[in-house]
């Protein structure tokens, strides 16, 4: 049975119903990073085939995306692909380095460098292969569970391209709020342009909710991310939900996972994102009295707890349960799930979700 919308019912829509706050049979559950090289099959895709090749191809990021959800009963599906497609986009080389992660050969080094940026208009005529994965792999999901589209939000965006790779410090993207204020906002401008763009021709393609990844709130603090990073993420939830909703769909629930932005939640509580991605440093019982009853909350084991035994991670998913409640609460954890973690005591937290949380 398809829908009207031509794509094939939903036969699991916990994730879609907890993020707009109504009942569920079972707390939903996925993990960030689930389609990754922790799995066996996700090595053999990815010896064959180079990083950014797998996301451009949409089959092969399509069978990456599944799986996961093929070993375990997950809840969403998250498309494969990866926050830095759009500094891509915007005309900036990104390599995938072995060992050592995303790398650019030439980070933006001043304002002056601004000018080699191509207009985020022009974004998403270089996506169709992100737009053609999500369709297809909402097809071949057959309703099974919500399939997840994502970007980077602007901040995080923003320090890839003047560090040019991971930072411990960011101190090269940090000064430039201090040296270049107003370049600042104009790129941070840029990348939420072209980030809204993104992320409607995302809902278009099939993404059934959308996560703004904020990876690296906690090099912010709370004076610089109210100034260079609040003000962005407002404006792709406002205007991602108004052209959604002009173009004819029902609304979208959007997702803000703020990485170590702690003293950030109350702010973003006051946006229209549907649910907030909280880490494992928060106590949960403190997310919920920041960010009061209308919000769900997503998260937050610390992804190392999953190096325990069985038993370890059985019971402290109960005690995540029973701080975040079964209401308006998205289980996962409080970020990445890392390589060289064993898919069976993944299989234990998803299985140890759903056994604490029935009713
Ligand atoms: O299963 C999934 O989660 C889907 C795929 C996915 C997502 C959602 C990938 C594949 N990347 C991302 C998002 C992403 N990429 C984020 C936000 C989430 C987070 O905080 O982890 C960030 C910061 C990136 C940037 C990135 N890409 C890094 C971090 C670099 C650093 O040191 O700061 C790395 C290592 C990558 C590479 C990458 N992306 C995805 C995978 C599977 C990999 C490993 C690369 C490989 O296979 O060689």
């Amino acid at each position: 049975m398809a829908e009207k919308n031509g794509f094939p019912a939903m036969k699991n829509d916990r994730l879609l119903r907890a993020a707009r706050g109504e009942e569920v049979d079972v707390v939903p559950v996925w993990v960030m990073r689930q389609a990754g090289r922790y799995l066996p099959e996700f090595r053999e895709e990815r010896a064959k085939c180079d990083f950014f090749t797998m996301c451009q191809t949409p089959e092969l990021s399509c069978k990456v995306t599944l799986q996961p959800l093929k070993r375990f009963p997950l809840d969403a599906a998250i498309i494969f692909s990866d926050i830095l497609v759009i500094p891509q986009a915007l005309g900036m080389e990104v390599k995938m380095q072995p060992g050592e992660g995303p790398v650019f050969p030439a980070p933006l080094r001043g304002p002056e460098d601004l000018t080699r940026l191509s207009s985020p208009v022009d974004v998403c005529s270089k996506l169709q292969y992100v737009f053609d994965a999500l369709t297809l792999t909402r097809k071949e999901l057959q309703g099974r569970a919500p399939l997840i589209g994502f970007s980077g939000a602007p901040w995080t965006i923003m320090a890839y391209m003047i560090e040019g790779k991971g930072s411990k410090t960011m101190s090269n993207a940090k000064s430039w709020f201090y040296k270049y204020p107003d370049a600042s906002h104009q790129l941070l401008k840029i990348i939420s342009d072209a980030t809204v763009s993104y992320l409607v021709g995302q809902a278009k393609a099939g993404a059934q909710l959308l996560q703004v990844f904020e990876s690296h709130a906690e090099h912010l603090g709370p004076y610089l991310f109210r100034e260079f990073a609040l003000p962005y993420l407002k404006q792709i939830c406002d205007e991602v939900k108004e052209r959604v909703s002009q173009l004819g769909f029902e609304d979208i629930p959007m997702t803000v996972f703020p990485k170590g932005g702690h003293f950030a939640l109350k702010d973003l509580a006051a946006l229209k994102y549907d649910v907030i991605g909280i880490d494992w440093t928060v106590d949960p019982i403190l997310a919920r009295e920041l960010v009061g009853p209308n919000k769900t909350l997503q998260g937050n084991l610390d992804p190392c707890a999953l190096y325990a035994d069985k038993k370890f991670i059985n019971s402290s998913v109960k005690e995540m349960l029973d701080k975040f409640g079964r209401n308006r609460y998205i289980a996962n954890l409080g970020h990445g799930i890392y390589p060289d973690m064993d898919p069976e005591h993944l299989a234990a937290f998803v299985e140890a979700v759903h056994e604490h949380s029935k009713k």
